[in-house]
């Protein structure tokens, strides 16, 4: 495998549930003739079907420095055989993570998927687009260390797909804006062009977008269940689990379910490269500090006024940069807070260690 010189005998997580992941190893995941291909729900199954590996009782596993951490779909991990059948050795470093926040007061991350390449951007044009979320599911992407690509689903649905995809494509810079239709195949040759040989995508979006119809139109037969539409045109929440995939040609797509309003952990770099125009923009204000509330000499708000940047743009940048100082601070708490504990402990092992083993107490 191209992730993986010199790992040959590494397996990979195609599911992974609280106590046990389903794992395949590389071979099944290579292109090769007529493989059987993997699929859940037949755990320690022959060949080509994923095998079950019972996690420790924490459900972590032994990850780079001594960290221990939840395994993901995407991972790859190294495998002891033993007595009681297979146990995880190591997770092999992970070269990219999509991560979000989990709901909770200190910051808890969650890692949605890992190594992948390029995530899917996953958004319905009917009924419209919604911009911001776009632009929030892109700046997770960049954040992951993969290439994102927006994929407009249900071309078939409007009267100018292409007009709405240019739409989108002015708020999803530096990234390719596909507009796809299932039914008829349009527009699915450009996103089949991404799935090289040795290629891990995810697609993430809202629920009821089309993301498991597109995995199955690009893996050509019937993966994952699809959902009706409701009424109202929201999702139903069809999918219930992340999956791994392969795809006959050796690339590999990890399906997701709908995620309703997804944590964002973004970095200044990541929220930088969404929006480069306000970032070029706020470089060029008088003052290095300008909040562009009115301050003289400011470039975004000389831009608003010029009609060159959009209002909503502004409001939706703002927005995930508050989040994203907010998730921030709260990481810091939890992150003090364990540092905190460590010292409780390592000092609290110290004194122990000054009384000497054995010595009674008082
Ligand atoms: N007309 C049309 N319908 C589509 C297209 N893609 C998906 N659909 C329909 O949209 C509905 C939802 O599709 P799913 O693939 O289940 O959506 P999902 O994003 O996987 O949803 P969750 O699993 O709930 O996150 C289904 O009824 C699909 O048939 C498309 O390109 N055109
Ligand atoms: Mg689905
Ligand atoms: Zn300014």
């Amino acid at each position: 495998m191209p992730d993986l010189p010199g790992v040959p005998d590494a397996v990979r997580v195609v599911r992974a549930d609280r106590g046990a992941v389903l794992v395949l190893p590389a071979h099944a995941l290579a292109p090769h003739d007529d493989a059987p291909v993997g699929r859940s729900g037949a755990p320690d199954g022959p060949d080509g079907h994923p095998r079950r590996v019972v996690l420790d009782r924490d459900g972590l596993v032994p990850g780079p420095d001594d960290e221990r951490t939840v395994p993901t779909v995407g991972d790859w991990l190294l495998l002891d055989e033993t007595p009681d059948g297979p146990r995880v050795r190591a997770l092999v470093p992970r070269r990219t993570a999509l991560v979000r926040d989990t709901a909770g007061k200190t910051s808890q991350t969650q890692a949605l998927a890992a190594n992948v390449d390029v995530v899917l951007v996953v958004e319905h044009l009917d009924p419209d687009p919604d911009l911001g979320r776009v632009e929030r599911l892109l700046t997770l992407a960049w954040r992951s260390g993969a290439q994102p690509v927006v994929v407009l689903t249900k071309a078939d649905l409007v009267p100018d797909p292409e007009g709405m995809a240019a739409e989108v494509a002015d708020v999803a810079l530096a990234v390719d804006v596909h507009a796809v239709a299932v039914p008829t195949g349009a527009g699915l040759d450009g996103v089949r062009a991404l799935l090289a040989p040795g290629m891990t995508l995810v697609v993430v979006g809202p629920s009821g977008a089309g993301k498991s119809t597109l995995v199955n139109a690009l893996a050509g037969r019937e993966v994952m269940a699809t959902g009706g539409r409701r009424a109202d045109g929201r999702g139903r929440h069809t999918t219930t689990h992340r999956e791994l995939v392969p795809l006959a040609g050796g690339a590999v797509l990890i399906d997701t379910p709908g995620i309703r309003g997804v944590g964002l952990v973004a970095d200044a770099e990541a929220l930088d490269t969404t929006f480069a125009d306000v970032a070029d923009l706020a470089a060029r204000c008088r003052f290095g500090d300008c909040h562009h509330t009115g301050e003289p000499g400011c470039a975004v708000q000389e831009a608003l006024e010029a009609g060159e940047l959009a209002p909503r743009r502004l409001d939706s940048w703002r927005r995930l940069e508050r989040e994203a100082a907010y998730q921030a601070r709260r990481a810091d708490v939890r992150l003090a807070a364990l540092e905190r504990d460590r010292w409780k402990k390592i000092t609290k092992d110290m004194h122990r260690g000054l009384r000497g083993p054995g010595r009674p107490r008082g």
